[in-house]
């Protein structure tokens, strides 16, 4: 049984829209932020640096943290989502890292920047819209010439984009002018694990 520590949020959804994919069994256990519930001495045991998402494997007693890792993990465990061909599995692991390394930072700093610092800095706003549009117009050309972010190979390196750019949706970061890009994100939307992968934090409770 796989225990998911998570909540409504784009790395979280990454999680709640795989463990659907896969359709394995588990337990959603809500950590409210608001609340400290991420900096309990027990929590920070399963996730040293307080954050979500984390699970714990209760088959293997394995526990990951980071977001990308248990994506990589939940697709080794279960053979799916991420090929075992070098170059397919490659293309799959640079997209996530792509995702991990550039978009999510970029997408948290202008998310703080624009919406949530009381002092508006404009230097800082333009910096980080500047730099996620970059990033939005890169996998907008991959996905002009690609399916997926793997070629014609759905994978967990979607499903880690879709968490950050369904946030993007929502708080009118526009990319619809990506067409390539919004193309994708549309596609993905229509999945079912996908539409409950995005729902599922918001109505779980407990922890
Ligand atoms: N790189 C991490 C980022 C995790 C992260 O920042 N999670 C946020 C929610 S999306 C969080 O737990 N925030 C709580 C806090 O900052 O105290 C991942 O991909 O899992």
């Amino acid at each position: 049984m796989i225990e998911l520590y998570t909540t409504a949020s784009p790395n979280g959804f990454k999680i709640t829209i795989m463990l659907e994919e896969l359709q394995i069994p588990y337990n959603l256990h809500h950590i409210k932020i608001s609340n400290g519930d991420n900096k309990t001495e027990d929590f920070l045991k399963l996730s040293p640096h307080g954050r979500i998402p984390v699970i714990k494997d209760t088959e293997t007693g394995i526990v990951v943290f980071e977001s990308a890792a248990i994506l990589q993990y939940l697709a080794e465990k279960t053979g799916k989502l991420l090929s075992n061909k070098l170059a397919i599995r490659m293309q799959t692991l640079q997209w996530l890292m792509f995702n991990s390394a550039t978009l999510a930072p970029l997408l948290g700093q202008r998310v703080n920047f624009e919406l949530f610092e009381d002092n508006k800095i404009d230097a800082a706003i333009q910096r980080y819209q500047k730099l996620t549009v970059e990033a939005f117009s890169t996998m907008n050309k991959h996905l002009s010439e690609n399916s997926y972010f793997a070629g014609e190979h759905y994978s967990i390196a979607d499903i880690a984009a879709f968490g950050w750019l369904h946030i993007c949706e929502v708080i009118d970061f526009k990319f619809n002018h990506f067409t390539h890009l919004w193309r994708w994100y549309q596609q993905l939307a229509k999945r079912k694990a996908v539409t409950k992968g995005i729902t599922l934090p918001n109505k779980a409770t407990g922890a």
